[in-house]
This record gives structure tokens, C-alpha cells and sequence, in this order.
């Protein structure tokens, strides 16, 4: 398999999980680039559920490397967990099988009662983050203060940046109401041990993926969030903290973009948001509820009820445009079953003007309404399709109407949660 980037071509959870699992069949090393335990990925095999945040969604494939680039930022604790819960399920065996980069950024305990803080002062206007210290921590990153995987390991230089940075972290706690309980020795010592738990899988992971390169062997890279939460492309300021689209997959890992061939973007037959910001196409009523109830569309990190609503065109080929998308996997189809009448937003209307494509000034996508297209819905169930003739004919016209209106083709339709309720079309 060539090398490939899986991007998520929403606003996140849209089956980046379920793809890359069933991508990783064809791929050897499966690698995250960005975002941290914000993320929550879903795959579903034989009926078990594992829910991954910050190790790749290629884990469940013994014999399969995955790495941890050093654009994500990690919460030791919540690796050290995850890597504990996988071998307590006989997986992750080999620690060979899991590459964290020594240049990956640490969420602090400070960065996550900062991002609390931060979120509880801002009330109404909040983002809606996942509370999880994302957005401080890549402050820190870009303000050169950061602290990094390599700092775990080295127990002195631990402490020294400890002392430089926690102090001023309490301050700002203290300014917003907030304080930190744990003291500055236990948390060196608590930091200290979780390194030690870590140096394993502890490398120069740009060296290691230049070398599985040059050994012939192929990657995914699994994106996390999604392109409407990219800190550049995405509806700022309610973004996540990071670059979520396909271009970040070089710089989050330190592979060179020559390496990439191929770039593919999920998207759900219909939409979801979490947190706050403009959403043009959402439903907020009874039908909304039901896509919420049928698609089980509640956080797989926080549990939060996701905001839903119809398919976006402007918004879908926009991730075309910005990720430059090869082809689309669209999942959840299966959800859309029961519907009458399925609609897709094909322009936006703001006063007295229409847009056919995005609009980048929030300001003016807060004020849009979308234009719909509608098309018929289907009864059949549809988690029994494994080609494409399988599917009722209405649910293939829809599909195909999202195609045209985006302008790349479909690689995959996925119609159940589990690995095998997929079909693959090239
Ligand atoms: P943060 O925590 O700083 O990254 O939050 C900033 C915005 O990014 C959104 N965000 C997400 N949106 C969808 N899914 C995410 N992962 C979880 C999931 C979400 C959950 O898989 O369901 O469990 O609530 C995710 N992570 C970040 C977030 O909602 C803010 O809008
Ligand atoms: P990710 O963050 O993009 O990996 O997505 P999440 O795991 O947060 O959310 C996707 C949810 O949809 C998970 O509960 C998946 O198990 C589920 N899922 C994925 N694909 C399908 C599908 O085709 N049909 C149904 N019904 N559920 C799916
Ligand atoms: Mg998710």
C-alpha cells in the first residue's frame, strides 16, 4: 500500500478509529501526528469495543508498528494507562510495537487545570474543550517552555523545568479562581516514574519512520479531530489547539511531504460537532435528536451529547480543497435508514447574499443558514451490505449526489461500527 493520510473531513468522530483499523490490514506502521487525549477513537471488532486517545488506531494488529509523532501532545498518565489496559488484553505484547517520540509535548498537570479554568471563566463564549490540557500545552510548545517526552527521562532536568514553569501556572490558576493541590516534589517524582514507564517506547521517531521508509514498508497516518477544528483552516477560534489537516501529517511526524501519496478524508453520511461554534446545518429539533439517538452520537473522551445535523457540501469540499482529499469514506450510512427524506446543504443564505463556498469570516458563517437539497430516504437496513450493489437504490443515489457535489470519489462505505460492516470500493 502506498503511504496515506486519514484525515477526518468534519468536525471530528467521524470514523477516523473504524478506517484506520481496517486500513491497517494493508499498511505496517500506523502513526499520529497531532492532538493529544482529546481524541477518541472507536474501533469495533467481532463486536468488542476499544476506545483509543492517544495510541493509534492500528494497535489492535499484532505484528503492526504504531507511532506517536512529535506533534501530538502527551498525558503520560493516560498512555501509561492505555498501554496497561491493551497488554492486559494480551495486546501490545511486543513494546517494540509502540514508538513515542522523544519531541513529543507533555501535558502537565497545570495544562489541564488551566484549559478547566480557562473554559469555566469564559462561560457562554466558551470553546467547549474537552478539559483535557490540549490548548495549553501547545501555548507552551509554541511559547518555547514546553516540556517534552525527552524531559520525562532525565530526572534533574525534570525538576529544573518544573520549578521554572510552575509557579507562573499557579499564578494564572490563582488569577482565575483556581489552584493546582499537588506540590512541586511529588509531582517531579510522579513525572519521573511515569518516564521510567515510558523510556521503553521512547525514540527519535523522525529516525525510525525515515528507516521503515527505506525498509519498504508502508504508513498510515491517522489523523484526530478534524478539519473544521484545524487552528488555521478551521472555524476559529472554536478549533482545537492544533493542525488537523493532511499537510500536518509531514511536520507532526518527520517524515518529508514527498513521502505522502495519497490523502483520504472521512465524513459521515450526515454531521456532528462538539463544543461550541458555528454549525450552518444543524438540527435542533426532533429529526436531530434522532440522528443523536440512532447514530450514538455522544463524546467518546467526555460523553458530551454531540451537536447534529445534515451533510454539508460547502463545508465537505472545503476539506477537499485545504487537505487535497484523493477520496472520501463516508460512514455511518447505516444511521440514515428510516429517514424520509435526507437533505444535504448545497449553499448558505447570510441576509441577502448566498454562498456556494465556505465562507471564512465567523462573523459572517454565525449569520448563515443553509439551503438544502433534499433527496429521498430508504427503509432497508443496511448493516448486512458488504458491495455496493447491495445497498437499497436511493441510499447509492445519495451517496453518489455527495460524491458530485464534492467532486472526488467515494474509496469506502461504512455501514456499522464494526470492522467488518464496510464497504471498500478501490
Ligand atoms: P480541545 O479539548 O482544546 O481540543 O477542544 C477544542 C475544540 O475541539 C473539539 N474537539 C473534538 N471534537 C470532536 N471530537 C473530539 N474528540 C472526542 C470524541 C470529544 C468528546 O471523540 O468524541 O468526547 O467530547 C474532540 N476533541 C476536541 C472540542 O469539542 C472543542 O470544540
Ligand atoms: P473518530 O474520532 O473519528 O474515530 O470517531 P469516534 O469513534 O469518536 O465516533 C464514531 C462513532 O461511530 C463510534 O462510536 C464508532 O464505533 C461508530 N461508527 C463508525 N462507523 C460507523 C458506521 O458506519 N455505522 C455506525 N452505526 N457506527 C459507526
Ligand atoms: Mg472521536
Amino acid at each position: 500500500m502506498p503511504n496515506v493520510v486519514v484525515i477526518g473531513a468534519q468536525w471530528g468522530d467521524e470514523g477516523k478509529g473504524k478506517v484506520v483499523d481496517l486500513f491497517t490490514q494493508q499498511a505496517d506502521v500506523v502513526v499520529r501526528f497531532q492532538g493529544g487525549n482529546n481524541a477518541g477513537h472507536t474501533l469495533v471488532v467481532g463486536g468488542q469495543k476499544t476506545v483509543l486517545h492517544l495510541i493509534p488506531s492500528g494497535i489492535l494488529h499484532p505484528g503492526k508498528s504504531c507511532v506517536i509523532g512529535n506533534g501530538v501532545v502527551v498525558d503520560p498518565q493516560v498512555l501509561a494507562r492505555e498501554i496497561d489496559a491493551l497488554k492486559s488484553r494480551g495486546l501490545l505484547q511486543d513494546d517494540e510495537q509502540l514508538v513515542l517520540s522523544l519531541d513529543a509535548h507533555v501535558i502537565m498537570p497545570w495544562h489541564q487545570a488551566l484549559d478547566v479554568a480557562r473554559e469555566q471563566r469564559m462561560g457562554e463564549g466558551k470553546i467547549g474543550t474537552t478539559g483535557r490540557g490540549i490548548g495549553p500545552t501547545y501555548e507552551d510548545k509554541v511559547a518555547r517552555r514546553g516540556l517534552r517526552i525527552r524531559d520525562l527521562l532525565d530526572e534533574a532536568r525534570l525538576a529544573r523545568k518544573v520549578k521554572e514553569r510552575l509557579p507562573a501556572a499557579r499564578e494564572e490558576l490563582a488569577r482565575l479562581g483556581a489552584r493546582l493541590d499537588a506540590d512541586e516534589g511529588a509531582i517531579v517524582q510522579q513525572y519521573a516514574q511515569l518516564g521510567k514507564k515510558l523510556a521503553p517506547f521512547a525514540r527519535d521517531a523522525s529516525l525510525w519512520l525515515h528507516r521503515a521508509i527505506g525498509a519498504g514498508k508502508s504508513l498510515l497516518f491517522e489523523g484526530a479531530q478534524g478539519t473544521l477544528l484545524d487552528v488555521d483552516h478551521g472555524t476559529y477560534p472554536f478549533v482545537t489547539s492544533s493542525n488537523t489537516v493532511a499537510g500536518n501529517a509531514a511536520t507532526g511526524s518527520g517524515v518529508g511531504p514527498t513521502a505522502i501519496d495519497r490523502v483520504i478524508g472521512i465524513t459521515k453520511a450526515y454531521s456532528t460537532r462538539v463544543g461550541g461554534g458555528p454549525y450552518p446545518s444543524e438540527l435542533k429539533d426532533a429529526t436531530g435528536e434522532k440522528l443523536r439517538q440512532v447514530g450514538g452520537e455522544f463524546g467518546a473522551t467526555t460523553g458530551r451529547p454531540r451537536r447534529t445535523g445534515w451533510m454539508d457540501a460547502l463545508a465537505l469540499r472545503y476539506a477537499v480543497r485545504v487537505n487535497g482529499l484523493d477520496g472520501i469514506a463516508v460512514t455511518k450510512l447505516d444511521v440514515l435508514t428510516g429517514f424520509p427524506e435526507i437533505k444535504i446543504a448545497v449553499a448558505y443564505r447570510c441576509g441577502d447574499k448566498t454562498y456556494e463556498e465556505m465562507p471564512s469570516d465567523l462573523e459572517t458563517l454565525e449569520k448563515c443558514e443553509a439551503v438544502y437539497e433534499s433527496l429521498p430516504g430508504w427503509t432497508e437496513k443496511l448493516d448486512g451490505a458488504r458491495r455496493w450493489e447491495d445497498l437499497p437504490r436511493a441510499a447509492r443515489a445519495y451517496v453518489e449526489r455527495m460524491a458530485e457535489l464534492v467532486g472526488v470519489k467515494v474509496v469506502a462505505v461504512s455501514v456499522g461500527a464494526d470492522r467488518g460492516e464496510t464497504i471498500v470500493l478501490e
